[in-house]
This record gives C-alpha cells, structure tokens and sequence, in this order.
C-alpha cells in the first residue's frame, strides 16, 4: 500500500529590512502555485518567511523588534497566501515572528503554524532550541540574538495526523539536536516540516562553508534515518542584510537519503513524491522503539541539562 504525500520545500531568497511583507507573500504565492502545478500537497516555507532574519541585528528598542512580529495569525498581510492555499487545496507550514498576548503578558516566540489542504490551521509549534546569545557583542561582524529576541518554545514537539499523515514541525537549530526528532518519532511522526535561516559562515570564521552544509545535511539525515520519518525543510538564502545566507533546501526520505535539493540561492522550489509507508521499515525494524529501548538507561538525557566529565582518573 502506498500513502502518497508530494512534498514542496519552498526556499525564499533574499528578504531586506524594507522588503514589504505584501512583496514577500506575492513570491510565496508564485511558489505555491508552482507547487500546485506540480501536484504538491503540501509547501514548506522557511524560518522567519516574512521577514529579513533581524536577529542578525542589535535593536536597542523593543518597538524597533516588534516590527518583525505577527499580532494575529492570519493578518491581512498572508490572507492572500491563506485564500490561494485553500483555493487551490495545498496544505502549507509557515515560519514567522508571533507576538501573543499571554498571562497577561506580551511574549515573543520564533513559530511556525501547519495549516491543512483545507485551510485551517491545524498546529502550531514555537521554538525550543534558540542558539546565539542574548547580549550585544559589538566586536563580532555580525550577531545571532534570538536568545534577546524571543522566548524558548512552551509547546513542546507535538504531532498532527493531518493531510494523510502524522506530521510534526521544527525550525532551524531544532534541527540540529537529535531530542527535537526523537520525541516526535516517539509519537509516530512520518514527515517532519522545518524551515531555517543559517549563515554560511559562522561570525568568528570558525566553520568553513562546506562544512556547514555538511553539518546542515548531516543532522537532517539522521534525525529522519534514526526515526523513520521524512524530513521537508526550506531555507531562507542567498545574501541577505549583507550576510550570505546557506541554502541546501531538501527533501529526505526516512532511510535518510537526500532525494531532492535546492540548486541555487533564490526562490526556488524543490518537489519530492513522498510515500509515507516507506517510513515503516526503519520503525517496524531497526528502530523499532517498543522493541529496542532501554529507557532505564537513558535518564541523563532529561535529568541533566549540562554535560559533566568525570574527574576521578581511571588510570590512577
Ligand atoms: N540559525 C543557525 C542554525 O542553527 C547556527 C544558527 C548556525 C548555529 C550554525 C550553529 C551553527 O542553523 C538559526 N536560526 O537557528
């Protein structure tokens, strides 16, 4: 039997600081009708779609950071994206700023919505794993300032059986942490839709580009391998904020292989046929969880946050 999911990873090139979002949601557009016309089901966009990435940037000023965030979700700067989704019945996952009035607060979460081939928005997940640092470091090129900008996700790493599937959602350095995938996968997860915005170069020249895109590849190909599912993620490229952004948007399927790549740093859509029965082997096989773990052996992983060396010499 055959569950056929095609899958659309939409990569956005460049956004600039004056790029009105109204621009950024004609060329989502344009993307989303291209994936209908390839008989997508369902279009990843990336990591902060609607923007340029600001955290790049120090904002002395909560007002100047509340520019880049969403109040409500639709608005009537996406209701276009919304209307042509539905119109055309393509499901879509959506990377923004949300500032949400909770607890009598305001709070700021870096979030991605999943929104059905029906048009409603059926998940939302924020956040967990914010990389960078939260004060200003004048002295470095430029800055990664998502620990100032937003708050650590509260929603944890659910899943939806939604569009034929079980489908979970990330964003980017969620990525890159092997915990983001497995609890998912230990929810059943077969497609896990992520977008991301990462440099080419890491501020302090400490990585060279071609092995960021090892790492960016690499850690995808695991998490999908390890748990049996795909993985659909969708960059934000090219130069932009004087930065070069990586592309490498892709579609993977769950023995980890990358079927389908972006080949530029634009907007560019990459399409994969994706049979989500192909996620059994690996889950009623190598990894099949109930038959294999030992979670007796495994507390560390929730008991401790920070890695401790032992420091009685064993040679002694
Ligand atoms: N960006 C980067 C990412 O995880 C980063 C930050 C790059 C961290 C390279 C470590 C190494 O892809 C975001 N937005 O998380």
């Amino acid at each position: 039997m055959s569950r056929i999911i095609i899958a659309g990873a939409a990569q956005l090139g460049p956004i600039e600081l004056d790029t009105p979002r109204k621009a950024v949601v004609q060329r989502m557009m344009e993307l989303m009708r291209e994936a209908h016309s390839k008989g997508c089901n369902v279009v990843v966009y990336p990591e902060m779609a609607l923007t340029t990435f600001f955290p790049r940037w120090w904002f002395e000023n909560q007002e100047e950071v509340d520019v880049f965030f969403e109040r409500s979700m639709p608005n009537p700067d996406v209701a276009p994206l919304f209307e042509l989704a539905q119109k055309l019945g393509v499901g879509f996952y959506l990377g923004y700023c949300e500032l949400a009035e909770e607890d009598g607060r305001q709070r700021h979460f870096n979030t991605s919505i999943l929104v059905n081939d029906k048009g409603k928005i059926v998940g939302k997940y924020r956040k967990v794993h914010l990389p960078g640092h939260a004060e200003h470091k004048p002295q470095d090129p430029w800055q990664h300032l998502e620990k100032r900008y937003f708050e650590p996700g509260d929603l944890g790493f659910p899943v939806w059986r939604t569009m034929g599937g079980v489908m979970g959602m990330c964003l980017c350095n969620d990525r890159r942490w092997p915990e983001t995938y497995r609890v998912m996968g230990l929810q059943g997860v077969e497609m896990v839709l992520l977008g991301y915005n990462t440099p080419q170069l890491d501020q302090l020249g400490g990585e060279p580009a071609f092995i960021r895109v090892f790492h960016n590849n690499l850690s995808m190909q695991a998490g999908a391998y390890q748990n049996g599912t795909w993985v659909v993620a969708a960059a934000k490229a090219g130069n932009e904020g004087g930065i070069d952004m990586m592309g490498g948007s892709c579609i993977i399927t769950p023995q980890g292989e990358i079927v389908a790549a972006a080949h530029t740093f634009d907007d560019e859509l990459v399409v994969a046929k994706c049979d989500l029965d192909e996620c059994r082997f690996n889950k009623e096989n190598i990894f099949n969880f109930a038959a294999h773990r030992q979670i007796h052996h495994y507390k560390l992983i929730t008991e401790r946050t920070g890695a401790v060396a032992p420091t009685e010499d064993a040679d002694a």
